[in-house]
């Protein structure tokens, strides 16, 4: 046991990470079996356009390939669950992924984990270069490596459980040259699996699969990027299929449902960290004001907020989509704006798709005879 293995994870907890873990890099091929997973999701195509997952993916599973030496991947759980955020205060709001409730963690968690880096570096005397963190920026597969450390398992939701904290959990990784002795991976009583399998302590429950509105598991904790809507609302940067469409119901960014009906975020308590930059104005936005938004008021009301890299087109094409499936006659004007003059032939086509769901496509007639655009075309001829 490294002596100062116990000081250095409460020294971390005392940095607002709700949980700590230690797992060992095995020597190259570090994980062999999430490797082969990893290479065969690749295969199948499930990445979608994200090929920064293929160039990556190597480097993923094997950390000496991203720190030469690296001894030991430090996990760091941090939970982003709050009792007082709603992120869907009612039936008819759009519903966000509660991680955008706050500001973009990827900023917030940044200097917490420079601050754990020098810590390292005041502990262990090593130098700043000696080392790598990540959470969620860097080539790190961090569902398994948290697997392995122990913080949680893998539910069939795909999602790294906690015990202590459900799913609301982000991660994030601290690679280092130093051996630490390795926490011990949840098992289930009475098995002696050397990996933590997919669904672990799922038992029979079956409620994530069975929730996904877009059937986007391909097998229990296998997600097709293509089919799921977190993919298409945030990363897609382009048209939304069209059979997806109904299935996004009211989510304007992001998806929680495999998350939400799980069993296991009984246990979920407040997080530290994240409390403080939570944006409790966000879920109370309504879809006409969102509809409404101009390019100054979208850069004002989400500032320093994930949404942001979504851009302007990127919300209202959501927008258009969770309006067309809402069933709600009252927003047609401002979807009829939106289909006859933005600028974006991305958010046209959308709105000419809401429009038709709302059966108000008889108001577009001219501008239909005016549109030149084949992407906003096409969306016309399907919905006619
Ligand atoms: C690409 C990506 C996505 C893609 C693809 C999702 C996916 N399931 O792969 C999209 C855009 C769809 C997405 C969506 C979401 N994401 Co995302 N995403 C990532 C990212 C960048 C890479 C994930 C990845 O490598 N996928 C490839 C697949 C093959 O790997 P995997 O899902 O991790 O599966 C591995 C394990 O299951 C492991 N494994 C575990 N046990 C076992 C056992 C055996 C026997 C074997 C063989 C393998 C195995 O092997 C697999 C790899 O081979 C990570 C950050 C990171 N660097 O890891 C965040 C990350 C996974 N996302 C995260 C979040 C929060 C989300 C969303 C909830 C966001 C939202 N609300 O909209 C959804 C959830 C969707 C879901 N149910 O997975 C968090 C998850 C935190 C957690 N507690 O698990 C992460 C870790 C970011 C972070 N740092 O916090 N995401
Ligand atoms: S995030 Fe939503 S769409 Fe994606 S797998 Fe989970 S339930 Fe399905
Ligand atoms: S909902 Fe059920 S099956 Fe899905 S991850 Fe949670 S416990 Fe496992």
């Amino acid at each position: 046991m490294n002596p100062n293995q116990e000081d250095l994870r409460h020294r971390l907890e005392a940095l607002g990470f709700d949980d700590v873990r230690f797992a060992a890099v095995p020597p190259s091929p570090s994980l062999p079996d999430e490797a082969a997973a990893l290479h065969r999701w690749l295969a199948d195509g499930m990445q979608a356009d994200m090929q920064w997952m293929e160039r990556t993916a190597d480097k993923r599973t094997t950390p000496d390939l991203v720190l030469p030496g690296a001894r030991s991947v430090i996990m760091l759980g941090l939970s982003y669950w709050h009792d007082d955020l709603r992120a869907r205060p009612s039936p008819s709001s759009p519903a966000w992924a509660r991680y955008a409730l706050y500001e973009d963690y990827h900023d917030t968690l940044t200097p917490a984990l420079a601050a754990a880096g020098r810590v390292l570096e005041e502990m262990y005397g090593i130098g700043p270069r000696d080392y790598r963190y990540y959470v969620d920026t860097g080539p790190v597969l961090e569902r398994s490596w948290a697997a392995r450390s122990g913080l949680g398992f893998v539910g069939k939701n795909a999602m790294l459980i906690s015990r202590r904290h459900g799913n609301w959990l982000f991660l994030a990784a601290l690679i280092t040259p130093l051996a630490f002795t390795p926490d011990p991976p949840l098992e289930r009583s009475g098995s002696d699996d050397p990996v933590p399998g997919i669904g672990l302590l799922c038992g029979t429950c079956t409620r994530c699969l069975d929730a996904c509105p877009t059937q986007a598991f391909a097998a229990p904790g296998v997600v097709d990027a293509r089919r799921c809507i977190s993919y298409q609302t945030i990363e897609n940067k382009g048209i939304i299929p069209r059979e997806l469409r109904p299935g996004i119901g009211n989510r304007i960014y992001g998806c929680d449902i495999c998350l939400e009906v799980c069993p296991w975020n009984r246990f979920a308590q407040d997080g530290r960290l994240m409390l403080l930059s939570a944006r409790y104005d966000l879920a109370g936005l309504t879809l006409d004001a969102l509809l409404a938004l101009t390019p100054d008021r979208f850069a004002e009301v989400f500032r320093r907020t994930p949404i942001k890299r979504l851009k302007l087109t990127g919300l209202l094409r959501n927008a258009c989509v969770v309006a067309g499936n809402s069933g709600d006659r009252s927003l047609l004007p401002a979807v009829v704006a939106l289909a006859t003059s933005h600028a974006s032939a991305l958010v046209r086509a959308h709105a000419v798709w809401a429009v038709s769901r709302l059966g108000g496509g008889a108001g577009l007639a001219a501008a239909r005879e005016r549109e030149t655009d084949p992407m906003v075309l096409a969306e016309y001829e399907l919905s006619a």
